[in-house]
């Protein structure tokens, strides 16, 4: 294996890989891939991509079901100078088209079971994309192509600015921007955390996050991929199949609702921790009551690091010394942090961070890039922060109207667009409940068109339910006579969010 290609990122997959002994993962169904015959697939996906038409630099969405040949296909479009563009599998059909027009993919790849949808939305498209499939199995177009390919290509020579991987977030606005991440972004944070947190081949990483996000995708697939680890890889996180695994793996990487679900179950105890080294949380706030009772139940303390697709990981706990429940960690090498108009009193301004792993700009939107990446680098992130004497972040609030639920990014608008669109529904708020399981859940209060046809919570959830992915859709829909305003005539969330603040409990 040749690891002089000029391909950085790839490079350092493939000399990662020549770390381990030689395998790579096994799978929640028993599944075992070794390393060769992942960068095989990877080769010959690559392949695939030049007969579609993929030239270096086109866009490549993916919308599949997790599965390690979807982890090759990343490999691929790295191996080919290719952009990765991960879509989350529960977008609808009605979210899709956006993102087709917004990117002009080369190429969609899609699940067996969506191929139909999939052409039409192409054929309505304003670019030419090809499709292929891929299903949880590794069976589909892709597979078939992949099998018959000729010899593999060579590898694109890429340089260090060249764009890797486009990763939709959504905005206030509630039009998505694509977070535009070079290869020297991905790699530069996939070296830090690899020597942060200390990764290497004896480690066994129980993956079980999706990998259309950063989260599964760099931070935990990075951190093996690059260091010769190996992978118990699972499709999503199901608490039996996770409880098995544990004494065979060495690193956990969840969100919140991972480490409460776990503590729900009376099996998780020390015995069970015990063969693990690491547990990371992030994505989403870990509260201190977590932190704690996790330390109780197993004598290990979860490292809880911060992070946002635009920059990959920011800041972390240190691996070795004190990590500190409630608090993000300190700012990780290479990455500078600062508060952004802080008040005198409280010592809460919004964060700002610089460094390689933040990202290049918002795909097509430079006016968007303008106002939150400066030209000395600085990107203003749009959570409330404090930094401590010694340095330690703690998130205390969002500058932007966002849910997170269960460690997925939910902007209010995008909702009150959609709710407010429907008959009989004068005007529409979102806002997050503290929720037990997710963390914080989507509620929506909406007003009536006209006063005497009050609308019907269930009518309004079928309504939406083809056009926003499950996880959006409010889990609750309360009816009001009117909104709560401020004097300027701004809808009072605050007033909102103390309404529902035991919806859930
Ligand atoms: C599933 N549902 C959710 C949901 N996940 N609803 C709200 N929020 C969520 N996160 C819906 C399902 O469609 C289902 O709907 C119902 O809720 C119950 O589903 P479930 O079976 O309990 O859900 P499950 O499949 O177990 O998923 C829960 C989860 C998953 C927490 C494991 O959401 C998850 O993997 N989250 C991780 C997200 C992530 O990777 N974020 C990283 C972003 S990167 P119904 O009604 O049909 O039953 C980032 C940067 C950084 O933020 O710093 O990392
Ligand atoms: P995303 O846009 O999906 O990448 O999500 C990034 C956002 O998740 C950040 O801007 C934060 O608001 C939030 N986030 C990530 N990690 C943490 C954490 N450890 N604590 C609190 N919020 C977090």
């Amino acid at each position: 294996m040749s690891t002089i290609s000029g391909n950085p990122l790839y490079d350092a997959v493939v000399a990662g890989r020549a770390l381990g002994n030689g395998q790579l993962l096994v799978t929640d169904k028993a599944e075992t891939v070794d390393d060769a015959q992942f960068l095989d697939t990877a080769a010959r996906y690559s392949t695939v991509l030049a007969e579609a038409g993929v030239n270096p630099g086109d866009r490549v969405a993916v919308q599949v079901a997790k599965s390690w040949q979807a982890l090759a296909l990343y490999v691929a479009c790295l191996r080919h100078g290719a952009v990765f563009l991960p879509l989350n599998t529960a977008y609808t059909p009605a979210e899709l088209g956006y993102f087709l027009d917004d990117a002009e993919p080369a190429l969609f790849v899609v699940d067996p079971s969506t191929r139909k949808a999939s052409e039409d939305l192409v054929a309505k498209a304003s670019a030419s994309i090809a499709v292929h499939t891929l299903d949880d199995d590794g069976g589909g177009s892709l597979a078939e192509a992949a099998h018959l390919a000729a010899a593999a290509q060579a590898v694109c020579a890429c340089s260090p600015d060249d764009l890797a991987a486009i990763l939709y977030t959504s905005g206030t606005t509630g039009r998505s921007k694509g977070a535009m991440l070079s290869q020297k972004n991905l790699l530069s944070n996939a070296r830090t955390l690899v020597d942060a947190w200390q990764f290497g081949p004896n480690d066994v990483l129980l993956h079980a996050l999706p990998i259309f996000h950063t989260h599964g995708l760099f931070v935990a697939g990075h951190c093996s991929l690059l260091s010769g680890a190996k992978l118990r890889f699972h499709g999503g996180f199901k608490v039996d199949a996770i409880i098995a695994d544990l004494p065979e793996s060495t690193v956990l990487m969840g969100v919140p609702t991972f480490y409460t679900r776990l503590l729900d179950d009376p099996r998780f105890d020390r015995k069970l921790a015990a063969h693990m080294r690491l547990f990371v949380s992030g994505s989403a706030p870990l509260l201190a009551e977590t932190h704690r009772l996790f330390e109780e139940r197993t004598g290990q303390r979860i490292l809880e690091r911060y992070g946002m697709t635009e920059t990959n990981m920011n800041c972390s706990n240190p691996y070795v010394g004190d990590r500190r429940a409630g608090t993000v960690g300190v700012p990780l090498p290479g990455v500078e942090v600062r508060l952004h108009e802080a008040d005198a009193e409280s010592g809460v301004g919004t964060l700002e961070v610089r460094g390689d792993n933040v990202f290049s700009g918002y795909w097509r939107m430079p006016e968007k890039t303008r106002e939150e990446l400066a030209e000395d680098g600085w990107f203003l992130t749009g959570d409330l922060a404090t930094i401590d004497a010694d340095g330690y972040v703690t998130i205390v609030g969002r500058g932007k109207d966002l849910v997170i639920s269960g460690g997925y990014n939910i902007y209010p608008k995008e909702i009150e667009v959609l709710l407010d669109s429907l008959d009989g529904v004068a005007e529409s708020a979102v806002v997050g409940a503290p929720h037990p399981d997710f963390g914080e859940s989507v509620v929506a209060f909406v007003t009536a068109e006209d006063v005497t046809k009050e609308p019907v919570e269930a009518d309004i959830l079928t309504a939406i339910a083809d056009q926003l992915a499950r996880f959006k859709q409010p889990k609750r829909v309360l009816v009001l006579p009117e909104l709560p305003r401020n004097t300027m005539g701004k809808v009072q969330k605050n007033v909102l969010r103390e309404q529902v603040v035991d919806l859930f409990s």
